[in-house]
């Protein structure tokens, strides 16, 4: 189409004729939540949710500011600036078909490193009930080797050391919080929207290491006044390509500089614990319930684990998308056998799930063709996720003595990707904030495959598992010998 539609706030009137658009009044609503990370996921959840819900005209509440935290978050900061707070969601059906919609939950948008204490003043304000978080696993700044809070991350001595000039989220949450103390104002919920087992406490622990060292005298108001929700959240959100961008415009003649991709699935389940009150989410299908761990450790080692083994698996195949390692029989016969040996074993008894449907239901999504998650986005902090979504599994087989043959070749595939380079000659992209010491290992576990283990912010003290360690080296041996596509047949058979 020759004439495309610039998406913004002017043009939702004439955009509203070709897509669904928001309906609702954005410029009546006021600020209830403030969102840090405003990358594809929380666009295609929390605000879609929020969206949904705004279509209610008596919800005003719960307008979303979008914060971009980090330096290079500029792009989506622009973007949405430029657009009002517009984006364009398109869902991805199984059949191929494409639902967009304009979504308008976020109506504002700040960019922390311009502005650091309008941020923090807005994170402070009576309006706002509820701090929303997509900062990434690794975003909680946890030592694996120590089990703690990790505070010679110099990010960390830049906001003790410059309190009103933060950098990380910790330091503007404290700020924050340290201000409506300060005000006499109410507390509010703080939420984490990560891939983290209980992310809530997790969250929680990690803000009181920081606040313990920096603020002392404000933990006892955060214990009293600030709750933290664990939840557990899905849908499979692509990065958004150009090509996604040019098909929005030569199918709607919508011109959206940053659209959101996802699958139709979705999925979010709360503890009901929000301190400061809460939007009606259940109206628009979220649930809410007392616990909600048996619901995230199905996800993260189940949906999350299965997406790193046909990342790390596809990426030494030479595949560049999910679905084409996912139609691989063999790949997709390894994450049966993972899924069904090694994990599901350890899941004990879910109440309220059936994961039999669940696990077919992640075949299918995982092999929907028109998604093409990028094998390089789920491969990317790989340090960060493995701990979260492989290790526990590894960690109680190894103690209930069951098989962790497939979650060993994992890793043992891992050390061979950190190489960056797979047996086919082609460069793999690692995208890690460990990526140095991960391919110095990798190149060092080439003489001796141990080598790789003694990451131990990774792996904590698994180099000293016998068990682990024979079926890890077996696997490295087997893969660097044979090739990987043998490998993994061999072991599927075994
Ligand atoms: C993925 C997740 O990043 C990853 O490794 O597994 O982004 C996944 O797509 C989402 O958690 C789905 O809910």
């Amino acid at each position: 189409m020759e004439h495309n539609i610039k998406l913004n706030q002017k043009s939702l009137g004439e955009i509203s004729k070709i897509i669904s658009c928001p309906t609702y009044d954005r410029s009546q609503l006021k600020t209830g939540i403030v969102h840090i990370g405003i990358g594809g996921f929380h666009r295609a959840h929390e605000a879609l949710y929020t969206d949904q819900l705004l279509h209610d005209s008596s919800v005003t509440d719960w307008g979303i500011c979008g914060v971009a935290l980090l330096d290079f978050d500029t792009k989506i900061y622009n973007t949405l600036k430029e657009q009002d707070g517009l984006y364009t969601l398109m869902v991805k059906e199984l059949d191929g078909t494409l639902t967009k919609r304009v979504i308008g939950s976020i109506v504002e948008c700040l960019y922390a490193p311009e502005n650091p204490l309008k941020v923090i003043e807005k994170m402070a304000s009576s309006e706002v009930k509820i701090i929303s978080l997509t900062i990434t696993e690794g975003g909680y700044n946890y030592d694996e080797a120590t089990g703690t809070f990790n505070f010679k991350n110099p990010l960390i001595q830049h906001d003790l050391e410059n309190p009103h000039e933060p950098k990380t989220i910790f330091g503007y949450l404290t700020q924050a919080l340290k201000l409506r103390k300060v005000r006499g104002l109410k507390g509010c919920t703080i939420q984490s929207c990560d891939n983290i087992q209980g992310n809530g406490h997790f969250a929680k622990k990690m803000l009181l290491s920081y606040v313990q060292v920096a603020e002392p005298e404000l933990i006892t108001w955060i214990d009293a006044n600030v709750s933290f929700p664990n939840a557990m959240v899905d849908r499979i959100t692509p990065s958004t390509s150009p090509l996604d961008i040019e098909i929005l415009k030569e199918t709607s003649g919508i011109d959206d500089a940053w659209p959101v991709v996802c699958e139709p699935f979705k999925q979010w389940v709360i503890e009901d614990d929000f301190i400061a009150g809460r939007p009606a989410w259940e109206t628009v299908g979220v649930q809410f319930v007392e616990d909600v761990v048996p619901y995230e450790k199905m996800k993260l080692s189940l949906l999350n684990a299965g997406h790193s083994v046909l990342g790390i698996l596809g990426a030494l195949y030479g595949y560049s998308t999910i679905d084409e390692a996912a139609s691989n029989g063999d790949i997709s016969s390894f994450l049966r056998i993972y899924m069904g040996n090694e994990v599901t074993p350890t899941l004990g008894d879910l109440e309220g799930v059936n994961l039999k449907n669940y696990k077919f239901s992640l075949i299918q999504r995982f092999g929907n063709t028109y998604i093409k998650d990028q094998i390089d986005r789920i491969c990317s902090q790989s340090s960060a996720k493995i701990p979260i979504f492989i290790l526990p599994t590894i960690y109680t087989q190894l103690v209930n003595k069951g098989s962790i043959d497939h979650a060993a070749f994992i890793i043992a595939a891992f050390a061979i990707y950190s190489v960056g380079v797979n047996e086919f000659g082609t460069q793999l992209i690692i995208k890690d904030a460990m990526e140095t010491v991960l391919n110095e290992k990798a190149i060092a576990s080439r003489k001796n495959p141990e080598a790789f283990l003694e990451i131990e912010s990774i792996f904590g003290k698994l180099k000293n598992d016998k068990m682990f360690v024979d079926a890890y080296t077996n696997a490295y041996q087997n893969i660097v010998h044979n090739g990987i596509e043998k490998s993994v047949k061999d072991i599927n058979s075994n």
